[in-house]
């Protein structure tokens, strides 16, 4: 009979992740990570029986129903059976609430980020719905809204699906992903006084949500402002809100993202009638940093397959695992996984020190630079990693139904929702202008200091790129051109100064050696990502396209 391959098998993603182990060994205290371990430990068995089942069973996606047999216009969305019990396991787990709750203090968001983490591709994007909910708790919670608080924060953050609400951001129109401040929308008040929302939505993530929160420009004025709405009355009729179409989008398939229209739909202005994009912010921060671990558990779980399957296949007489160019390729991925790994999960730290108020001034101003930097980075190597493990599988990489190929196509969501690589390199320089980059250097020298010492030449790098922002600061052309590969060093020299801290714990409390050697390669391919300001050629390049 004919050679057949076995397929990759996917183990206990808790008990089989090293990285993950090791990291929250060090950083929760011991009872902590004993509280939470029989979770971790059954969403990493329920994350190994989701792969297998999905692959299993026929691919299926949300269906939009506009019309009934009678006429009526209906708009409802059939979502996939995973997405049916996406709320149960997402209360069951305290996806959302577990990073609000007072039980585990500061490690609040720890806590919760390992969850979503090991449960992320099994949920289907299910995760999507999810950020923006806690997005929408944080922000509510962060315009005093009293009473906003208290009718949507206790369904946001509930532990029973019965109650369990998801919330929308519904932010994006034609005229506008990125740059909001042109948004269309109008607020106006009708007879009773209550505000009336008109205009239309271009991609509104899982519209199947119980509310949203939304930007709208009140009549009158030239103000943006942030409203909340309901996306049914009590009668479950639809609040002014009409479905156009789900989107066929390239991944991402079981998210129901939607084109809607508003019109007339009922909201509450969130806070003051202008600021919309300063009071959303909140949310933005926190989605991004969702979007960040969710593309750290798409990189997990293209190297758990690669290195799988690298162990299991022979190819010119032994395991590829074997094979001096395959393992070293997988090693380099497994390194910048790892660096990424422990940026991603200290903003986790620093997110649930600020969020109790327990962090000092200069960890909240570097949380605010670190949560982009966090988001554009890991967007962009998760796409590189998915990219890199298709080809780890040769041919069968590109087969859809190994599942290999739906990890890229769904990679490529992360560097472009919640803002692309370059507004998110904007907004460095941004949160960069606000706090000073001296607050930066020092909290990465911090963390140098606590590693023992610098082999890998964090400081000359860091040094570099205080010397490329002193430079380029007075000539604002050249320092947005720069931007991303500003962004880019700056990740790069914290992941390596997180993972030199690591690795340092990691030798001398477990006497293990491979978080070292990650360091090693990742440093080895370099920290700075600088550009040169050859803004002339540039012009000469971008300003011409003549034949
Ligand atoms: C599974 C993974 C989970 C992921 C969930 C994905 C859900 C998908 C749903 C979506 O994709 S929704 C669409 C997401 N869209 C964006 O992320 C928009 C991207 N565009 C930007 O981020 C622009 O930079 C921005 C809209 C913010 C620009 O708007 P403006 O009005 O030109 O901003 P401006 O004037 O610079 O800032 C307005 C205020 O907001 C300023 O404060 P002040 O009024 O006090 O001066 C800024 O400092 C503040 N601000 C802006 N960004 C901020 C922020 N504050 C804190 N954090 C930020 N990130």
């Amino acid at each position: 009979m004919d050679f057949v391959q076995t397929a990759p098998v996917l183990g206990n993603q808790y008990r089989d992740d090293r990285v993950l182990h090791a990291y929250l060994e060090r950083a929760l205290p011991r009872e902590v990570h004993a509280a939470i371990a029989k979770d971790l430990d059954e969403l990493g068995a329920h994350a190994a029986t989701a792969w297998a089942a999905a692959r299993a069973r026929t691919p299926s996606e949300p269906v939009l129903t506009q019309w009934d047999a009678w006429g009526n216009r209906v708009d409802q969305i059939e979502t996939t059976p995973v997405w049916r019990h996406g709320a149960e396991l997402a209360t069951r787990y305290g996806l959302v609430a577990a990073g609000h709750e007072t039980t585990h203090g500061a490690h609040a968001r720890t806590d919760q980020f390992a969850r979503v983490y090991l449960h992320h591709i099994a949920s289907e994007f299910y995760t999507c719905p999810l950020a923006m909910s806690d997005g929408a708790a944080t922000a509510l919670k962060a315009s005093g809204n009293r009473t906003l608080i208290e009718r949507a924060l206790p369904h946001l953050l509930s532990r029973d699906s019965a109650t369990l609400w998801l919330s929308g951001q519904w932010m994006t129109e034609t005229i506008g992903g990125s740059d909001v401040g042109n948004t269309e929308t109008t607020a106006c008040r009708d007879a009773d006084g209550r505000w009336c929302l008109h205009g239309r939505k271009w991609f509104t993530s899982a519209v199947t949500g119980e509310m949203a929160l939304t930007l709208a420009r009140p009549e009158g004025t030239d103000a943006l402002a942030l409203f909340y709405l309901e996306t049914r009355d009590s009668g479950g009729r639809w609040n002014g809100i009409c479905v156009d179409r789900l989107k066929d989008k390239l991944g991402t398939r079981e998210l129901p993202s939607a084109e809607i229209r508003l019109d007339g739909a009922l909201a509450e202005p969130v806070g003051e009638l202008a600021h919309g994009v300063r009071l959303i912010a909140p949310m933005l921060n926190m989605t991004r940093t969702w979007n960040a671990v969710c593309a750290l558990a798409t990189m997990r779980r293209c190297l758990a397959l690669a290195f799988e399957y690298a162990r299991r296949r022979h190819a010119f007489g032994r395991a590829l695992i074997e094979q001096p160019l395959h393992r070293a390729t997988l090693a380099s991925l497994q390194a910048e996984f790892e660096a990424a790994f422990q940026l991603v999960f200290f903003v986790t730290e620093l997110l649930g020190r600020v969020e109790t108020g327990t962090a000092s001034p200069e960890e909240r101003a570097l949380l605010r630079v670190l949560t982009p930097l966090a988001k554009l980075w890991t967007g962009k190597l998760a796409v590189r990693i998915a990219s890199e493990a298709c080809e780890a599988f040769g041919g069968a990489g590109y087969i859809e139904n190994t599942g290999i190929p739906q990890l890229l196509r769904d990679a490529q969501v992360y560097p472009i929702w919640e803002g692309t690589t370059n507004v998110l390199a904007l907004d460095v320089l941004r949160a960069l202008g606000a706090n000073g980059v001296d607050s930066v250097i020092t909290a990465a020298d911090a963390l140098l200091g606590e590693a023992g010492n610098d082999r890998h030449g964090v400081r000359a790098s860091l040094s570099a790129a205080c010397d490329w922002l002193a430079t380029h600061s007075a000539h604002r052309d050249a320092l947005e051109a720069g931007a991303r590969g500003l962004a880019l060093t700056l990740a790069r020299c914290f992941a390596a100064a997180l993972l030199a801290r690591h690795a340092a714990w990691a030798e001398r409390e477990r006497g293990d050696a491979r978080a070292r050697a990650a360091l090693a390669i990742f440093a080895g391919h370099g920290l700075t990502r600088l550009s040169s300001s050859a803004m002339d050629a540039v012009a000469t390049l971008a300003d011409n396209d003549d034949p």
